[in-house]
């Protein structure tokens, strides 16, 4: 059988390829569960120091399967309710409480689910030629996958609800200069570019980049004394890592720094 998901672990960087080209990479349970378990994986095992997330084919991820949700099969009408908590809800906590940078190379179309799954991760570079599209309301259903939370904090209520209302495609070039993502790059230049980033990550101070990645995740709720505090208690942490003193070390002997990601 196919697998749903591509894994590869190279230099500490896992990278996982929605692979469902035929279908866009929409999700099926199959990719659910294979993505949510990879990531849990990154969670755990120490030897995955970045994840490189994208897509197979000319898609990178069209959402949820529609065909699982086939009305005319009969049947009473599915619990959404039900499968966004059970699937879309922990992969993206998951992907938000990882502790490791995510990056994401959006290789084509991201539409519902798909579009906010990358918007989810750390650094979104995205091809020239893809576009964001919230698909929801084309089908008559609201934004999930932490959309609504993403794009009202990231653009504001005007660009958000326009975006949601009308789920008018998003080009990359405008979602770079929304800041909705970091970078559109060539479509020939996405994969290496990506794969470069997610390597000089992996080979950076993990303890020191996931808690990097932890304090900018707060700031938008916690007040300045509570962030400041929070600023004191990551430091002390990053303080007493082996990469700090590797890092002060390889500066001062004018090389460059070897991180073990401790
Ligand atoms: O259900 C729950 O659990 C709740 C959670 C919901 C989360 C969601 O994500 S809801 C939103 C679901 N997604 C969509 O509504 C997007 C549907 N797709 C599209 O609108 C278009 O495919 C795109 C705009 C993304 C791309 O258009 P285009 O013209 O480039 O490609 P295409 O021809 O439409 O698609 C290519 C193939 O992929 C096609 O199959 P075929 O005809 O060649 O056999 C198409 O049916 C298939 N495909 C694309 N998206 C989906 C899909 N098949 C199943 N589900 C899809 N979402």
């Amino acid at each position: 059988m196919t697998e749903t998901v591509l894994v590869t672990l190279v230099d500490g960087v896992l990278t996982l390829t929605l692979n469902r080209p035929e279908k866009l990479n929409s999700f099926n349970e199959e990719m659910h569960l294979a993505l949510r378990a990879q990531i849990e994986r990154a969670h755990a095992d120490p030897a995955v120091r970045a994840v490189l997330l994208t897509g197979a084919g000319r898609g990178f991820c069209a959402g949820q399967d529609l065909g699982d949700r086939d009305p005319r099969k009969g049947g009473p009408a599915p619990d959404l309710g039900h499968t966004v908590e059970t699937f879309y809800n922990p992969t993206l906590r998951l992907l938000r409480n990882l502790e490791k940078p995510v990056i994401c190379a959006v290789n084509g179309v991201a539409a519902g689910a798909g579009a906010n799954i990358a918007f989810a991760c750390d650094i979104v570079l995205a091809a020239r030629s893809a576009k964001f599209i919230q698909a929801f309301s084309k089908i008559g259903l609201v934004p999930d996958a932490g959309g609504s939370w993403s794009l009202a904090r990231i653009l504001g209520e005007p660009r958000a609800k326009a975006l949601a209302l009308t789920a008018e495609p998003l080009s990359a070039e405008r979602a770079a200069d929304w800041g909705l993502i970091w970078k559109a790059l060539d479509d020939e230049t996405l994969m290496t570019e990506a794969a470069a980033l997610a390597a000089s990550l992996a080979a950076g101070p993990t303890l020191g980049l996931g808690l990097t990645k932890r304090l900018i995740q707060s700031a938008a709720t916690n007040s300045l004394d509570e962030q400041l505090d929070l600023e004191r208690d990551c430091q002390r942490q990053a303080g007493r890592s082996s990469d700090y003193a590797e890092g002060v070390t390889a500066f001062l002997e004018k090389r460059k720094p070897e991180f073990k990601g401790q």
